[in-house]
């Protein structure tokens, strides 16, 4: 058990808070959903991170998402250094970007061209653009508690930290922008009907992640991405999948894969850049050919597409395969088994949505299958538990709303001492932490 005394991670803290906005550089990871002090990391290595106290934890943060081999991998260090001994960025063509893009299409055969990018943020929003530029028209369709990144248009009704900070509609976002997204509930087709209905022949696109992981993980149910699809194809609407999670994450071809179905762009993040900054954003050749320089559609970016970022991204793809992804589900599938046997033990009411190698487990005594079932979910359990969890050695993410990931780093050994520490957090999780309940 780590007993938590000032520590070096709360000395940096207050500095940090002397010049970064709430002493961080991405909101989620300031602990407001939970309460407390972050932790300062130091390094990691395969499935744990090292805190600055010298505090070693396994990690199901895993930098949200991009580490599906883990952290710094031996494989990935030798070709950043290669890579980066013939230089880090010219603002020029490389060879690198052509691998890279010929590698995601052999994947995910939708994406016939493909841009990249320096965030899923600017792969969204570079998408958003050229779907309202080939139809058009301007409004977009987005689901309650899902989360594309914060550009303006999407600060609506927004997940992950959005949902975490209760500021699903930032302040700062002009009304009329905020006008043109529309607001759907995800997993009901019926509520995309309707907004066609009143929003006959206005709609340029529908944004969905196929399977939610912002509002937690919520998985897609049977028929309603198909029903996007008919949708889409029926209004002349662009039907685009933010794959910033699911792409290479829940098979190689991400969600199209599993579900068979082909967005007419699709979104990337995380996984492609192997924990350096990249998005990327392509589908069909017809809308992608709008594209600056080759059409009209304006997007540009200093980094795009570096050296670096590419041969990282080259890398973490070349080693997907079919064993990595078994392994991964069936650690997922004991993971979510073991959380919600240590919860029905304790009688503390727990649903635990599993999807692959991502889950997250909800601390409600009602199935979660949409936004609205999710913020049942008791926020104030789950930050109990996460310091439990804190203490006993395991980094869940500091939030109720967001997934938990693995990597082929994890072992059945961490997913064994993880259901152990669990066991014991589920009594914590119940009621107050002793003396004072979380403030978060
Ligand atoms: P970035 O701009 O953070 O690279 O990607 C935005 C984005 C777009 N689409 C989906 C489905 C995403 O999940 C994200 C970003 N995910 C969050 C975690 N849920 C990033 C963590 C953070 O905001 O610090």
């Amino acid at each position: 058990m780590f007993r938590r005394r000032t520590t070096k991670s709360a000395r940096l803290f207050a500095r940090a808070q002397q010049i970064l906005p709430g002493g961080v550089d991405s909101p989620v990871r300031a602990f407001k959903g939970v309460g407390g002090t972050p932790l300062f990391i130091k390094s990691a290595r395969g499935s744990h991170i090292t805190d600055v106290d010298g505090r070693t934890y396994i990690d199901y943060v895993m930098s949200w998402g991009p580490l599906i081999h883990g952290h710094a991998p031996r494989g990935l260090r030798r070709a950043l250094a290669s890579v980066a001994a013939a230089g880090t960025s010219f603002g020029a063509p490389t060879e690198l970007e052509l691998q890279l893009g010929e590698l995601v299409r052999r994947l995910m055969p939708s994406v016939e061209r493909v841009r990249f990018v320096n965030s899923g943020t600017e792969a969204t929003m570079s998408a958003i653009r050229v779907a309202r530029a080939a139809t058009g028209r301007e409004r977009i369709v987005k689901f309650q508690g899902c989360y594309h990144g914060h550009a303006d248009s999407f600060l609506v009704q927004a997940g992950s930290g959005a949902l975490t900070l209760g500021v699903p509609d930032s302040p700062g976002v002009a009304a009329a922008v905020a006008a043109d997204t529309l607001m759907a509930t995800f997993n009901d087709v019926e509520s995309v009907d309707r907004l066609c209905h009143t929003n006959s022949g206005r709609i340029a696109a529908i944004i969905v992640e196929p399977v939610a992981g912002n509002i937690g993980v919520v998985p897609p149910a049977a028929g309603f991405l198909k029903g996007l699809r008919d949708i889409a194809d029926r209004e002349g609407i662009v039907l685009i999948f933010d794959e910033v999670i699911s792409g290479f994450r829940v098979a190689p071809g991400g969600m199209q894969e599993i579900s068979g179905l082909r967005a007419d762009l699709t979104c990337l993040g995380k996984i492609i850049g192997g924990g350096l900054p990249v998005g990327a954003y392509g589908g069909r050749a017809d809308l992608m050919a709008l594209v600056a320089p080759a059409g009209p559609v304006y997007q540009a970016g200093t980094l795009s597409g570096n050296p670096l970022a590419m041969s990282a991204g080259i890398w973490s793809l070349h080693g997907l395969s079919g064993k990595l992804y078994r392994h991964l589900e069936r650690l997922g599938a004991r993971l979510a088994a073991g959380l919600a046997d240590a919860a029905r033990d304790a009688g503390v009411p727990l649903q635990v949505n599993v999807f692959g190698s991502i889950l997250t487990p909800f601390f409600s005594s009602q199935p979660v299958h949409s936004y609205d079932s999710a913020i049942l979910a008791d926020t104030r359990a789950y930050a109990r538990f996460f310091h439990a969890m804190l203490a006993r050695g395991v980094y869940p993410p500091p939030s109720q709303f967001e997934a938990w990931f693995l990597s082929t780093a994890h072992r059945d050994e961490d997913v064994d001492a993880t259901i152990k520490a669990a066991r014991a957090a589920m009594k914590e999780a119940a009621g107050p932490v002793d003396g004072s309940d979380v403030k978060t």
